[in-house]
């Protein structure tokens, strides 16, 4: 019988186990732009172009490869993904089930449940082939553990793999992780390659005029729209990465700078995401970079770990705990966000990079994210729920599987521990450490309290004095508390009063 396969806007591969079922010349492909799916958060106009554009590209390679395609435009004005299937199933009568791929999120895969009783057919989703941990992988995995830490994961990947092991099953180089290679902090010591930006076709250059029209309150500069929309473009984008950035980025992984966006980062996460490029293909790539002497052994530990362990395991995680995950909030941290999270408007010149750059371009790297907005959030104790959606929406690579454990989990501390082992706080030294944003700032980094002082310094201690007793608990916070409570009462109020002050000041 005839199938009806609906493709997701973040499963725009050939290898989509619906697709790799599918028979060209027989069934026929659904793939919908719908209002359900494009306004469930504030989405970046980036992400929605990149997806948009993405899906109609994909619509071409899926009829070169014979299929039938049915294309739901977002101007057709279908609400949502279920209309747009019983749309097709009444145009095509002949259609008798349904096929698709599991989708990433809790929230569709859930709602799943109910079409096969709406549309009155058979409903079939496959198990998502595009990870290389199954959920089955992962649960055997976590089965019986006290600590889900993603570095023993991670190894169990490498072996399984096969990837950075040398002939003896031991980690190349003896071991298995470099991470304390990968800190250096920037000042502006080594020269930034020009990244190359693509230059949108026809078909794109429509979906930015569409999304333009549509989206006018989303964030999103789509002046400056450079990502690849097809699996060659990401190809291409990730050749060049290997070439001209991967022998820099193990060491600069951690690195704040003022002069780049994008330092010497993989920038493919959004690819990845959405089936244009595969997880395995691009470690085997960079391990041969490698072995041919293109790269250090940390830069491509650095890399493979990404990829392989924390996008896996955080997978992982989230399926693991959903539906409830999504719900925690240890510390209970409430207070709304500041309107300026929507506007980058803060005189907190390494918080202002990171967020006009996630709001203009909707990306930052990992550390802006996680020390820079997180750790602001984390210590300034901001409703959890809010900075999640926060960054579900405004990143160009964030589907809720990925988003929520990094959010929630790695940089809120909100599961009280599932996935890190202690709260990522830390003060304005970190940053300072990290990078040169501090010597543009109107802030001084090494001062607490008064006028001029940084604020990450006074919150962070704000933070350690209101959660104390459940940081005592944890052996590695043990020493920071109890250096806190030996300091004089006297110090101690005035850091707490000027934090407040800061605290006020904020919202
Ligand atoms: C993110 C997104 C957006 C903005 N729009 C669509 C869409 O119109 N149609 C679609 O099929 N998918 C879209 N997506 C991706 C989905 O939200 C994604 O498939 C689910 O969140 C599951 O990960
Ligand atoms: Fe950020 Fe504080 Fe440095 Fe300013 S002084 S850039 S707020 S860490």
């Amino acid at each position: 019988d005839p199938r009806l396969i609906l493709v997701l806007g973040d499963q725009l591969s050939l290898k989509n186990p619906a697709l790799v079922a599918a028979r060209p010349g027989i069934d026929t492909v659904l793939l919908a732009e719908v209002a359900e799916e494009a306004s469930y958060v504030r989405h970046n106009r980036h992400k929605i172009v990149l997806i948009f554009a993405a899906m109609r590209h994909f619509a071409d390679t899926l009829r070169d490869a014979g299929f039938e395609v049915v294309y739901v435009t977002l101007d057709m004005g279908v609400d949502s993904l279920l209309t747009a299937l019983a749309n097709t199933l009444e145009a095509v009568p002949v259609l008798a089930g349904v096929h698709c791929c599991e989708p990433g999120e809790y929230r569709l895969r859930d709602a799943m449940r109910g079409w096969q009783e709406s549309l009155g057919r058979p409903v079939t989703v496959h198990d998502d082939s595009r990870f290389l941990a199954s959920h089955r992988d992962f649960e055997r995995w976590a089965e019986g553990r006290k600590q889900l830490r993603m570095e023993y994961f991670y190894r169990e990947m490498r072996k399984r793999y096969n990837l950075l092991m040398d002939n003896d099953g031991k980690p190349e180089g003896g071991q298995w992780n470099y991470d304390a290679d990968n800190r250096s902090g920037w000042r502006n010591q080594a020269e930034v390659p020009d990244r190359p930006s693509n230059t949108p076709d026809a078909v794109t250059r429509e979906v930015i005029a569409e999304v333009s029209a549509c989206f006018p309150d989303n964030p999103g500069e789509l002046a400056d729209f450079r990502l690849a929309v097809t699996a060659g473009g990401a190809q291409a984008e990730f050749r060049w990465f290997c070439d001209n950035a991967l022998g820099q980025f193990g060491t600069f992984q951690d690195a704040l700078a003022e002069e780049s966006l994008w330092l010497y980062h993989g920038l493919i996460s959004m690819y990845l995401n959405i089936g244009l490029l595969e997880p395995l293909d691009v470690c085997r790539e960079i391990e041969a970079r490698w072995r041919a002497g293109q790269c250090k052994l940390s830069d491509a530990e650095g890399f493979i770990r990404q990829v392989l362990g924390w996008r896996e395991y955080v997978r992982g995680i989230y399926w693991l705990h959903m539906p409830g995950y999504r719900d925690l909030n240890t510390f209970e941290a409430e207070r709304p966000l500041p309107d300026w999270f929507w506007s980058g408007n803060t005189d907190m010149r390494c918080l202002s990079r990171a967020l006009q750059q996630s709001l203009d371009h909707g990306y930052a790297h990992h550390i802006q994210r996680l020390m820079v907005i997180g750790n602001f959030a984390l210590l300034a104790g901001l409703d959890v729920r809010g900075v999640c959606d926060w960054y579900l929406a405004v990143y160009v690579d964030a589907f809720e599987w990925v988003e929520l454990p990094n959010t929630l989990g790695m940089a809120l501390y909100g599961d009280g521990g599932i996935m890190a082992s202690k709260p990522y706080a830390a003060s304005g030294k970190y940053i300072q450490r990290q990078g040169n944003h501090c010597a543009s700032c109107r802030y001084d980094p090494a001062k607490t309290t008064g006028e001029g002082a940084c604020p990450y310094n006074a919150l962070y201690w704000h933070f350690v004095d209101r959660h104390a007793e459940e940081l005592t608990r944890n052996s590695r916070m043990g020493l920071i508390t109890g250096g806190w409570r030996k300091r004089k009462a006297e110090d101690r109020e005035a850091i707490i009063a000027w934090a407040e002050q800061t605290l006020q000041d904020i919202g």
